[in-house]
């Protein structure tokens, strides 16, 4: 058997090196790379609510001085609601849970020269001490790992349109599987397929509830069309629903009326910017920011006012009340 005894030395150093070291010990490890602000560790040792915020949003979703202007007004909603943001990206190649402002300019102002950090990126822009912005994969990764419930974002990554041929699909949809951490969201990116998405969350056993209403929302408009699995009106609906299960749970909260008008029109752009990026060959995860950024330009900045306004402020209410059930223990 001597052409094989190259091969299963290799194999045997492979699994020598994985028994070197236990999960346990990899994720204490990895625990000891991380940076938590003062406020969200006392928040954490208090047992007070705590919302994680995601950071590509702010990097490759929008362009500054928008960008910042948003995040901080995003942190402050959290806090009028008496909860502590804690905003996660990774700086210098330490994993941040919650930015001082300093922090958050830095972030906001180097914008797309940041690495877009999916839960698959996160050992390399460890490793190689680099920035990175975190998607909601690798937000739900960090959250979790300090014991964060709540996380708000925009909208989360999913099924692409075109996705039979590409296979183009987020791993935000198989880390909510994973993680039981609910994420309240104005639905997915608008750029995506929405029945899709429907259909692989289900896949992924995550609950999915639209909130006061008996559609899945467009991100951009509040009807989609599709019918969601689920509808909760209050958290006690929530409450009664959950059954302590080790899976995400995605809350679609409709945008505000107000900034919904200008749907139809985002569509068609978005329609327009996706035959482009089909054209040009923007693939994986550059189509999303080259999208974003056409589709705001073909509607004239009306998209960026619709998703610096809508999701966030959507949410208001339901933190609040979402934030007075974790604080009585639900
Ligand atoms: N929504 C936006 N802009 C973004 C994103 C969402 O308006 O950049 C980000 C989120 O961080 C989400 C990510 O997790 O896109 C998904 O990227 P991908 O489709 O490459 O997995
Ligand atoms: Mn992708």
């Amino acid at each position: 058997m001597a052409s094989s005894s190259s091969s299963s030395s290799a194999l045997y150093r492979i699994s020598n090196l994985q028994n070197h070291i236990s999960p346990l010990e990899a994720t204490n490890k990895l625990r000891s790379l991380v940076k938590i602000s003062p406020q969200v560790s006392e928040a954490l040792s208090n047992g007070r609510a705590v919302v994680a915020l995601e950071s590509t949003i702010i990097s490759h979703g929008m362009p500054y001085p928008q960008n910042l202007q948003t995040a901080k007004e995003v942190e402050s909603i959290v806090r009028e609601n008496g909860a502590v943001p804690a905003t996660i990206a990774i700086l210098n190649g330490v994993p941040c849970i919650g930015l001082n402002e300093e922090e958050l300019e830095r972030l906001a102002s180097l914008g797309k020269s940041v690495q877009k950090t999916a839960g698959r990126d996160i050992a390399y822009v460890v490793a190689t001490r680099g920035n990175g912005a975190t998607t909601v994969s690798a937000t739900l990764f960090f959250a979790s790992m300090v014991g964060i419930q709540v996380f708000v974002t925009g909208g989360i990554g999913g099924v692409h349109r075109h996705a039979n041929q590409t296979m183009d699909i987020s791993s935000d949809l198989t880390a909510l599987g994973r993680t039981p951490i609910a994420v309240i969201s104005a639905g997915v990116k608008s750029i995506l397929d929405i029945p899709k998405t429907l259909e692989y969350l289900e896949t992924q056993e995550v609950y999915v509830a639209a909130y006061k209403s008996d559609e899945f929302p467009a991100f951009f408009t509040e009807k989609s069309g599709c019918k969601p699995p689920s509808r909760v009106d209050s958290p006690e609906d929530y409450a009664n629903k959950k059954l302590n299960r080790q899976a995400g749970i995605l809350f679609a909260v409709p945008i505000p009326k107000q900034h919904s008008a200008a749907g139809n029109l985002i569509e068609s752009a978005t329609q327009r910017a996706l035959t482009e990026a089909r054209e040009q060959n923007v693939t994986g995860n550059a189509e999303t920011p080259f999208l974003l950024a056409r589709v705001n330009e073909l509607t004239g900045g009306t998209s960026l006012a619709a998703n610096c306004g809508s999701p966030f402020s959507a949410n208001v209410s339901y933190l609040i009340n979402l934030k007075l059930k974790l604080d009585s223990g639900l």
